[in-house]
């Protein structure tokens, strides 16, 4: 392909910007009037995107002549995969390489929900040492671990709380048969034999409010759920009505429906702890995504395949 036009469709970190600017054939969709694609989405190649900015249906729309999607991050929700696969456009991900982060990001919120580091945090900060211990919390080695995604991310989660001497089960859309973990076809079952649920599973239609008000009831008042996926699975008002009322026993979240906006209802429970996205976010991990990306771009670019195709 003779040098493509590569099309950037929001803001990466500086490295990450210069280097595509730099090195491709680049044009900004920020930087562009507003009616860009519906003028010149035609000329359009290659689009580089990321988890968050996703590519939308109206977008691949004005693209007639698009023909790869290089995304930064794992979770491709926000792209529109079946549109694009059915006009052959490929579409890149950068899996793998985040892996151990967001694994060692749930153990993180698992750890800091059942004992309250944040919150404990806090109580020391604050000066309330001074005035009294903090209270009791809960211990989390030897409990049941219940992991709702079985893929590369939950099976570095599994492998983790092994460690722990967690008890450890799964629920997926398939059995995996590669794995000694039991498997529990039942999410509420697998709620109510669980101490932590951790979400791991992608985003999307399929998994829509998978975790429900019956789900949180089910996991009960000593139970906590942990998300490292994606806000979409949980019913958000649900899972404030169901720590409000104290019939769930905590939460440990990275990721909410309306990001980045959160329930301020959250904010004052010591039982719940609050992350802004962060599960890949190292220096180390981040360089990986990006170098991924330029790894498919430039592989796309010159023989016209992607190296880590969905
Ligand atoms: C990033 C993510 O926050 O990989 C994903 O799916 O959600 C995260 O790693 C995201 O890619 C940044 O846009």
């Amino acid at each position: 392909m003779s040098r493509p036009n590569v099309l950037q469709v929001g803001r990466f970190p500086n490295r990450f910007n210069e280097r595509l600017q730099r090195d491709y054939q680049l044009t900004r969709l920020w930087e562009q009037p507003q009616d860009f694609l519906a003028e010149h989405g035609a000329t359009v190649d290659i689009v580089v995107t990321s988890a968050r900015y996703g590519c939308s249906a109206e977008q691949l729309a004005q693209m007639p002549n698009l023909r790869a999607i290089c995304s930064f991050g794992v979770g491709y929700d926000s792209i529109a995969v079946e549109q694009a696969k059915a006009r052959g456009i490929q579409i890149s991900t950068t899996p793998d390489v985040l892996n151990d982060c967001v694994a060692d990001l749930a153990m993180g919120l698992i750890i800091d929900s059942a004992r309250q580091m944040s919150a404990s945090d806090q109580h020391v900060r604050q000066g309330k040492w001074l005035k009294g211990q903090y209270p009791l919390t809960r211990k989390v080695s030897g409990k049941n671990l219940g992991i709702v995604g079985f893929g590369r991310i939950g099976k570095d989660i599994a492998k983790r709380a092994a460690g722990f001497d967690m008890a450890i089960r799964y629920h997926n859309r398939r059995q995996d048969p590669g794995s000694d973990y039991g498997y529990e076809a039942d999410l509420k079952a697998l709620a109510r034999w669980a101490d932590f649920l951790v979400l791991a599973c992608p985003g999307g239609a399929a998994t829509h409010h998978l975790i429900d008000a019956a789900v949180l009831e089910a996991l009960g008042a000593d139970g906590i759920l942990i998300n490292i996926a994606r806000g979409s699975v949980v019913d958000e008002q649900a899972l404030v009505a169901a720590l409000q009322a104290g019939t769930l026993g905590g939460a440990g979240l990275d990721v909410f429906e309306d990001e980045p906006r959160v329930p301020e209802a959250l904010f004052t429970m010591p039982n719940v702890v609050l992350l802004p996205h962060v599960g890949s976010a190292t220096e180390e991990t981040r360089l990986a995504m990006e170098n991924l990306v330029f790894d498919n771009l430039d592989a796309f670019i010159e023989r016209g395949e992607l190296v880590t195709a969905l």
